[in-house]
């Protein structure tokens, strides 16, 4: 395949020119691995190399030539090494996506090109060397499965699956007009309840059906471009044609002209234009299983924040969308979406306790709990989304049961969220046979440093082997992948994306993967969600500012004494205010934005700090990183005296109040400020744009894609504190000479947001590829069907063992009781 013979081509040019670069700078490289072999067997990050390589060549001029030439090529696109002296083996990433190996012998400095796969062995070495060795350890390759699915080639065109499988269905069909057969079928099978949707078996071949398109599309011009469909529906009824084409005389004509062409000269557009017109998906189900799933009263809660309200905004966008196609479809159909999350007896308040609840704004949607249950019982109480494994497959059946009983048949698309919601989507799509499609909110493989070489050590509090086992098994059960951006998939020029990181990696004793997922593979596509634009909007709009809340709020920032919503005040009042509201987790980093607010003078002295996250009682978290982040937050206050400097609100439950809350901080003259360590998407980043806030953003994630930095907000580095602090610093005395400066970065922030972060243009292309996907794995069935053994062998052999490993909170349960 391309990309296998053009990252082939690239290592051979690097191992090519890499002897001859060591040799050329013999004596000081041989200086450099002896210090990389010198501490032993260990694994190096780059800038751990870089440091190392400064400490050993002094000479600054010296340095920097050598550092100028193929050496620095290798040294920059190193990733990281491996060092198991004498052996130094290299993994360098020159592009998204594209990664090489290379072993150096530090002693005489030979260089030998190797696999992915003998790298991880090697990598294994450090940990586990009989596991290394051990010639029958698991391994798992789904890329096996893969060979004839075709790939994309550029790394600049990850994440437009769709685009290309339209593409490749062009070819196919071009290729072989034979193969167009597949799509007569799979339009053969269309229905709705029953009913026999776009053909009959009237037009059972590819000739059938050309022919009868060339006569109805002759008769339908000849109607008024607005007569109703059923003013002509007898009529192309003779022909074998059924309802799906169009409500009226032009609809139908151009849908007709669409396959047409399509079955006699095919072209990437009107086959990508077809498939979007297919009347394929009425009822879809999205998993969303850990956290409590609500409505209100939940925002801030352990494990509650983005996914839910990133759920709540596409069910209404989805609705919105699927009631317009249909109607264009000239369908009576009613949609239906259903929400599937836990249930939780022991509910705090929230409605997480309710089995049904109808979806607020929307007429056809509603969330369906189902409660965690076990041979002993129903489980009652939150549970942390890391422990949530030995229920799945249990609350997988009941809820595909429940769906089916609901919906009076199979949905006709399922989307999971999150390895829980993904992994149960993907057990129901493959046992009811349904288009699947998966979204990670954020992968948790790369938020913390190794953890998979790392594995055993954090498995007893964070369960990875469950979890990245989990993540493998749903994105190759996917028909697509949903991302927000393209670095969740490829990273950027020098970090990996989180796709990515699941390519090639190892688990020294659980499992070595020499092919999870390939970033090339055409089921990648972005669609960023966007935020609720009734709620989040600019500040300026006067006229829709909810004032009923500008009192609870002045309080909220402003008043004097504490309570148990807020503690701290701000002394001066007339100062912009610098804010931030997250969940109080340690990636987060809450506590980081206010270490670096207390350490600079000069940002002290220019804005207040408001930040909003958990609560103040560590004694009444459940949430372990929540506990620490807390205690931390308590410490820093007093440590730098922020005392009449800072403002900590609770968790904020009111998204409507929320919305109010930044626009009274843009009112101040004020910024937001996300500082995560690394954050997937972001959406308080984009609500904060929507309502005309300027906002800096870590660097680390999907805000360095949705900010253009000095253009639409601003770029911070969460690991440079102190460069940040200057950052924003610098922004606040700039605003301080020139007052339209702020308005202009407000301004800058809204144009992104119109352009490119809308629930709208989200739906459009969900809702594509439902119907795309669902075409694309009829024709690729038979390869579909092979790998889905392999994955149903690797869920009932290794994944199962794993999640009943995973302890359960037995005190807490309760006798099997009807859902209370
Ligand atoms: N949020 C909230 N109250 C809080 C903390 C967060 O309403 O106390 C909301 C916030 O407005 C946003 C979501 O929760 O809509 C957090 O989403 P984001 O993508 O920023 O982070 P996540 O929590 O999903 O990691
Ligand atoms: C989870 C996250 O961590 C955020 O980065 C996303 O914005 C959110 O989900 C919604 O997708």
């Amino acid at each position: 395949c391309k990309i296998h013979t053009l990252s082939i081509f690239m290592a051979s040019l690097i191992v090519d020119s890499m002897p001859d670069a060591l040799r050329q700078s013999r004596y000081h490289m041989k200086r450099c691995f002896a210090r990389f072999t010198g501490m032993g067997r260990r694994l190096m990050k780059s800038q751990h190399l870089k440091e190392e390589i400064e400490k050993t060549i002094e000479d600054k001029l010296e340095r920097s030539k050598i550092l100028g030439g193929t050496i620095g090529d290798i040294f920059n696109s190193t990733q990281e090494a491996v060092v198991v002296p004498p052996y130094v083996a290299f993994a360098m990433r020159h592009n998204p996506g594209v990664w090489d190996y290379a072993k150096v012998n530090a002693e005489n400095l030979s260089v030998d090109i190797i696999t992915g796969e003998e790298y991880l062995k090697f990598k294994e070495m450090i940990i586990d060397e009989n596991w290394a060795k051990d010639d029958n350890a698991l391994e798992i390759d789904f890329g096996a499965f893969d060979i004839s699915i075709p790939r994309l080639s550029l790394s600049s065109t990850i994440g437009n699956g769709m685009t290309y499988i339209s593409k490749f269905m062009t070819t196919k069909f071009s290729e072989n007009p034979e193969s167009a057969k597949t799509l007569v079928e799979y339009l053969l099978a269309l229905k709705h309840q029953g009913e026999k949707l776009m053909i009959n078996e009237t037009l059972n071949t590819i000739t059938k059906l050309k022919e009868a398109l060339i006569i109805a599309e002759i008769y339908v011009s000849a109607q008024p471009k607005d007569t109703p469909y059923q003013n002509f529906e007898s009529k192309l009824n003779e022909w074998g044609f059924e309802k799906g084409w169009g409500d009226n005389a032009e609809r139908v004509r151009e849908t007709m002209r669409i396959l047409s062409e399509v079955l006699q000269a095919p072209d990437p557009t009107n086959v990508e234009v077809f498939l979007g017109r297919l009347p394929v998906t009425f009822n879809i189900v999205i998993f969303s299983v850990h956290g409590y799933f609500g409505q209100s009263d939940v925002l801030g809660l352990p494990d509650t924040g983005g996914q839910v309200v990133y759920i709540l905004d596409q069910v209404k966008a989805l609705e919105e969308e699927l009631l317009s196609r249909i109607k264009q479809q000239g369908l009576n159909v009613k949609p239906q979406i259903i929400v599937v999350t836990r249930l939780i007896p022991d509910a705090q308040g929230t409605k997480c306790n309710q089995e049904i609840e109808p979806i607020i704004n929307t007429s056809h949607s509603y969330i369906l709990r189902i409660p965690f249950r076990t041979e002993k019982g129903i489980l009652r109480q939150w549970l942390s989304r890391f422990d949530v494994y030995p229920y799945l497959e249990r609350f997988s059946q009941d809820s595909s049961a429940k769906i089916v009983e609901l919906m009076e048949g199979k949905p006709d698309l399922i989307l999971g969220n999150y390895t829980d919601g993904n992994i149960v989507a993907s057990l129901v799509a493959s046992r009811l046979g349904v288009t699947l499609g998966t979204i990670a909110h954020a992968l948790e493989k790369t938020k913390y440093e190794d953890s998979d070489m790392r594995w055993k050590e954090l498995d007893p509090k964070y369960h990875f082997s469950c979890q990245f086992t989990a993540d493998l098994i749903a994105m190759n059960t996917a028909d697509f992948i949903v991302t927000s951006t393209y670095q969740e998939i490829a990273g950027s020029k020098n970090r990996p994306g989180q796709y990515e990181s699941h390519v090639e990696f190892t688990m020294p004793g659980l499992h070595r993967v020499v092919s999870g997922i390939n970033a090339f593979d055409p089921k990648f596509n972005i669609a960023s969600p966007g935020a609720d634009q009734s709620i989040y909007f600019p500040f300026t709009e006067k006229h829709n500012r909810l004032t009923t809340f500008q009192p609870a709020i002045e309080e909220l920032l402003y008043s004097k004494e504490d309570n148990d919503e807020h503690i701290g005040f701000l002394a001066d009042q007339k100062k912009p205010i610098i804010f931030s509201m997250a969940r109080l987790d340690t990636v987060k980093n809450i506590t980081g934005l206010t270490e670096w607010y207390g350490k600079n003078k000069k940002l002290r002295s220019l804005v207040n700090l408001v930040i909003v996250g958990g609560f103040f009682d560590p004694s009444k978290s459940k949430d372990r990183e929540e506990m620490a982040e807390i205690k931390k937050m308590h410490a820093l206050i007093e440590n730098y005296e922020l005392k009449g400097l800072i403002r900590w609100i609770a968790a904020q439950t009111d998204r409507y109040r929320n919305g109010e809350l930044y626009r009274s901080i843009a009112d101040t003259r004020g910024a937001f400020v996300q500082p995560a360590l690394y954050e997937a998407f972001g959406l308080t980043v984009i609500e904060a744009m929507n309502c005309g806030l300027p906002t800096f953003a870590t660097n680390q994630g999907g805000p360095a894609e949705i900010i253009v930095d000095g253009v639409s907000g601003f770029l911070i580095d969460p690991n440079n504190g102190d460069e940040s602090s200057n950052k924003i610093a610098d922004f606040f005395e700039k605003c301080n000479g020139d007052p339209k400066y702020w308005h202009r970065m407000s301004q800058g922030g809204l144009k992104r947001i119109y352009e490119c972060y809308t629930w709208k243009i989200y739906a459009t292309k969900v809702l594509n590829m439902g119907s795309a996907y669902g075409v694309w794995r009829q024709l690729n069935k038979m390869q579909k069907q092979a790998k889905q053994r392999y994955i149903d062998m690797l869920y009932n052999l290794h994944f199962r063992k794993l999640a009943n490993n995973v302890a359960t909170p037995l005190k807490e349960r309760q006798p099997s009781t009807p859902t209370d």
